[in-house]
């Protein structure tokens, strides 16, 4: 199930581009346009939901385990996982997606390096 208006249903299709990072049948993976970090992913059911109590079990089933390959395969030490259902909840997009937003670490990960003390 998609909807014609959703702009992660086009992304999805490939109607919009995206930096992809990961899909299967179930699942697609792709970094977000205004990263709050190096490496700042999302991680979307195919099936079209705003919430997530509008998405059935199996096409949630396999997202953490993806979400968690994304922030391993990112190198970060520390990261979130997070996900928004409404507008006071700071929800903007209305298709479930799951943040994974990378830690920059001063010694270790993301190779940023901070100017020295
Ligand atoms: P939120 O949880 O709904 O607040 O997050 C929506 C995210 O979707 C936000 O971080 C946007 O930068 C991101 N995003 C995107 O990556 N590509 C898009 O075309 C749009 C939003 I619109």
């Amino acid at each position: 199930m998609s909807s014609a208006a959703c702009i992660f249903c086009k992304i999805i299709k490939g109607d919009i581009p995206s930096l992809k990072i990961f899909e299967n049948d179930k699942v697609f993976a792709f970094l977000d346009i205004q990263p709050l970090s190096r490496g700042h992913a999302l991680v979307i059911p195919k099936y079209h939901g705003a919430k997530l109590t509008d998405i059935p079990d199996d096409s949630l089933t396999e997202i953490l385990p993806v979400a968690k390959k994304i922030a391993s395969a990112t190198g970060a030490v520390d990261y979130n996982i997070l996900q928004n259902n409404g507008r006071p909840a700071h929800q903007v997009v209305d298709h479930v997606h799951f943040h994974v937003i990378p830690k920059p670490n001063e010694t270790e990960g993301l190779g940023i390096k901070w100017p020295a003390q």
